[in-house]
């Protein structure tokens, strides 16, 4: 199995390595781990003190690529680097060189420059006799695999939220966000049904329940377990969890997971608006994106 490949370039001297390392590392290189081997001295105890007979300093991409040309070549260098950002590139390079090159600095780099590739280019001579070609694609999109995802319009989706009593203080908060979201995300008022049941250890019949008559899209479960206040925590946490994604499982129906678990209303409190976001809120989110993502999923691909 091929794992790798290295292109293994003599620098013509330590003080070019050093330069010629200073420069990769400058441009965002990660370094790799290097190797450098010394003569063995059997009565030397240290060896660490000895002089390298040679050192190789090494420069990671997360890329690498053997490739034969024929015909036109793409590149005035024989290095091709692809970088995310060609212009960060050009000014890291053009920093490079101002502090290390002097007066030759502005002949040791090209500008930027469309290619007959669809991209752009540049090439660098840090060291005399060393150049290397950074390069991006125009359409930053190129050669990226197009992630199928949800979208965020709630048009023409019908949701039930359950909710929880317990704790109500901070189950209203979670509410409001929900609606907030489902709302401002193009949802109908009359296409949101409010459930509320005791505590969230009733939420998992009635989704359950409400999946099953298919009358919804998606449904949300909101509520809030406190561990200090509640008597076996634990069992009652892991059953309402286990039963909304059973509901989901078992009927197909999107339920996304609104229930708090804190150790202190304190906590509760920053998780339902106060500190840390609006748990609620990207439940509602979440519950959006699964019925868009499903509707996509069930068409074969994007709409
Ligand atoms: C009983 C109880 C306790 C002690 N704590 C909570 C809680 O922190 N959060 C919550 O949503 N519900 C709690 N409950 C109520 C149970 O969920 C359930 O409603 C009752 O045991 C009745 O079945």
């Amino acid at each position: 199995m091929i794992k790798g490949i290295s292109l293994l370039r003599p620098a013509g001297g330590a003080a070019a390595y050093e330069r010629l390392s200073s420069f990769f590392a400058a441009l965002g290189f990660a370094s790799g781990k290097g190797w450098a081997e010394k003569e063995s001295h059997p009565t030397d105890a240290d060896l660490s003190t000895s002089t390298p007979i040679g050192r190789g300093a090494s420069f990671l991409a997360p890329l690498g690529n053997l490739e034969l040309v024929d015909g036109l070549f793409p590149s005035t260098a024989d290095v091709l680097v692809e970088v995310t950002s060609l212009d960060s590139a050009y000014q890291a390079a053009e920093a490079w060189l101002h502090s290390n090159a002097g007066d030759a600095a502005a002949s040791r780099i090209s500008p930027i420059a469309e290619t007959h590739w669809k991209s752009r280019l540049f090439t660098v001579e840090p060291e005399p006799g060393f150049a290397f070609s950074f390069w991006a694609w125009t359409d930053p999109v190129k050669n990226k695999p197009m992630a199928l995802q949800g979208d965020l319009s709630a048009e023409n989706m019908k949701f039930a939220i359950v909710v929880a009593r317990w704790n109500a203080v901070i189950t209203d908060r979670l509410l409001d966000g929900a609606l907030d979201a489902l709302l401002r995300s193009g949802a109908g008022r009359a296409d949101i049904e409010v459930i509320r049941v005791p505590g969230s250890w009733e939420i998992p019949a009635a989704a359950r329940t409400i999946a099953e008559q298919g009358r919804v899209n998606a449904i949300i479960a909101l509520g809030c377990l406190l561990r200090g206040e509640t008597a076996h925590y634990e069992a009652i946490y892991n059953e309402v969890a286990r039963g909304i994604g059973q509901s989901q499982q078992e009927t197909g129906v999107p339920h996304s997971f609104g229930v708090l678990t804190c150790e202190t209303l304190e906590q509760a409190l920053e998780r339902a608006g106060v500190k840390a976001g609006n748990k609620g809120f990207e439940a509602a989110v979440a519950a959006i994106e699964m019925v868009s993502l499903k509707r996509k999923l069930l068409a074969g691909g994007p709409a």
